[in-house]
């Protein structure tokens, strides 16, 4: 910290770059509270706007003081920070002289800065963050200790990848100061009102064949709300396999989830697909893509019902 310390004035005016996934705004948040009553502002710059409606809603809900940089930067700061990043990963964050750099990312071109702390081995730069704080004695606040659990979370993918015994530590450590209610509703916000009319779709083309439950939705804005419906169908108790498929940029994506009992999703779009598009995926979720061109080469006339059928017996031949 005190080496940290010496590099910053009084007169100091700060910009801290991020790319604004949650591990990169909770580390922000961090050391601009770090900086705090240290320098005479500190700017968190967002190098684009957020997208994940989860993160959208932790922004709204903790008010979060974040600054969408331009890409031509005309403000001139004094020191410049990077946090969960390093400068060479894009254009953006490059154009800057870092005075501070701290990450968890492999580093694969050296990194020239005045403080360097980039740890690979570590979950989240919300974990590191959380080590400087508690180094600072700091006592993180309700929104800062929310916005660094959220981080952890995200990046460890709540300790299923990358997980050290230092990202647990910092995580029982924050569990007690952050808003856990605030936690659930930024945790479960993934859809928009848009989404409903798919939902409405879905649940009206479904239909069930034993423990299977299919349905098509044709045109979709995108190929993430057919994961959001397959997994939302899947929570039906007696549903093993939820087979959900849509058209989005000319080609039929088929997204499969079931209840990981002895069963291979992979294996089976694989085989089902393989030959005329893009499958793969694990034992519990697997997708394929198919271009509409190869598609007409296996059904004539590719209306949904068709498709549907087509679906069905290319994954359960038997059945
Ligand atoms: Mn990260």
């Amino acid at each position: 910290m005190e080496e940290v310390y010496s590099l910053f004035a009084t007169k100091d005016q700060v910009l801290i770059t991020i790319d604004p996934d949650p591990d990169a705004i909770g580390a922000a948040l961090a050391f601009k509270r770090l900086l705090w009553h240290k320098v005479q502002s500190v700017t968190i710059g967002m190098i684009r706007p957020i997208r994940r409606l989860n993160n959208i809603t932790m922004v709204r809900l903790l008010k979060l003081p974040l600054v969408l940089l331009e890409k031509k930067q005309t403000k001139q700061f004094d020191k410049y920070v990077i946090v969960d990043g390093q400068p060479s990963h894009n254009a953006f964050f490059s154009q800057f002289s870092y005075s501070v750099v701290i990450d968890h990312h492999p580093v694969n071109s050296s990194v020239e800065s005045p403080f360097v702390d980039i740890r690979p081995e570590y979950g989240s730069t919300s974990t590191i963050l959380t080590e400087y704080l508690k180094a600072a004695k700091i006592k993180p606040s309700q929104t800062l200790s929310t916005s660094l659990l959220y981080g952890i979370k995200t990046d460890t993918r709540n300790f299923e990848r990358h997980t050290i015994l230092d990202d647990i530590e910092s995580f029982r450590y924050l569990f007690p100061l952050a808003n856990h209610n605030v936690l659930r509703k930024i945790e479960i916000s993934d859809l928009s009102l848009q989404d409903l009319k798919f939902f409405h779709r879905a649940v009206e083309r479904k239909h069930i064949i034993k423990d299977r439950i299919f349905s098509h939705l044709e045109k979709v804005p995108s190929a993430d709300i057919l994961v959001v419906i397959a997994e939302f169908f899947l929570k039906i108790h007696d549903i093993s396999w939820s087979i959900i498929s849509g058209i989005y940029e000319n080609s039929l994506i088929i997204v499969i989830r079931n209840d990981g009992f002895r069963k291979d999703a992979g294996k089976i779009v694989r085989q089902a697909f393989g030959d005329i598009g893009c499958a793969g995926g694990h034992e519990a979720m697997a997708r394929a893509e198919i271009p509409m061109d190869k598609l007409k080469d296996v059904i004539q006339e590719p209306t949904s019902p068709n498709i549907e059928r087509f679906i069905h017996k290319a994954l359960f031949p038997f059945s």
